[in-house]
């Protein structure tokens, strides 16, 4: 089984009150798990298991890849990415605000980090049904804000970075919003860890991967 559920960054109670504990046990333990465990069924006998998984997610859409196992590992092989990046960008010691380089970029591209956190916001709830809102970097470091559907990420189709993300799946937020995103994007501000954001930044302007994960080989 080459893939592997990578451990939490931070203690599965850590973001409590504003992310419960119950919600991470299910949601990292149970959903996050499954991910990891279908993709490893999906990649075999494709002769791509061992690759990790940035790698086998970009430009997953177009490349030379086995017809009837792309959409499964599309599915869950963006679960398994999105998901680790979104428990990478969250921790128990935000600053709520960005600052230093990526801040600079923010006002620049979005002209304020308040009016950066209304644009945000505002992708993550007209997002219909279920997916994620996603901050991205261009080869030149623009930003952007975009959604995507599903499991789905902007490395399978664009060349662009994701450096942040937020999951509105409503498995993400039921325990504590009910039905009420708003409310869990206004939490999500507080959980933000900033400076792993700045770090994702700047690895995505070298072009470099944003998430290392060991590949298991037998
Ligand atoms: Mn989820």
């Amino acid at each position: 089984m080459p893939h592997t559920l990578p451990k939490l960054p931070w203690d599965i109670a850590a973001l409590e009150p504003n992310y419960l504990k119950s919600t991470m046990e299910f949601h990292y333990g149970k959903h996050h798990n499954t991910y990891v465990t279908k993709l490893n069924a999906a990649l075999e006998g494709t002769g791509h298991e061992n690759v990790a998984i940035e790698g086998l997610l970009t430009g997953l859409k177009t490349k030379d890849f086995p017809a009837d196992k792309r959409q499964a590992v599309i599915n869950h092989g963006g679960g398994h990415y999105n998901h680790t990046l979104f428990w990478n960008i969250l921790g128990p010691n935000s600053t709520e605000e960005p600052f230093g380089e990526l801040a600079e970029q923010i006002n620049k591209d979005f002209g304020s980090f308040t009016e950066f956190k209304e644009k945000f916001a505002t992708n993550a709830t007209n997002l219909f049904g279920s997916g994620w809102t996603w901050l991205t970097v261009k080869k030149d470091g623009s930003l952007q804000i975009e959604n995507t559907a599903n499991q789905d990420n902007c490395l399978m189709d664009s060349d662009r970075k994701p450096i942040m993300v937020l999951d509105v799946w409503e498995h993400a937020y039921y325990l504590e919003h009910q039905n009420l995103r708003p409310n869990f994007i206004t939490t999500f501000w507080k959980m933000v860890n900033w400076k792993q954001v700045a770090e994702y930044y700047a690895l995505a302007k070298l072009g470099k991967t944003i998430i290392n994960l060991d590949v298991v080989t037998a």
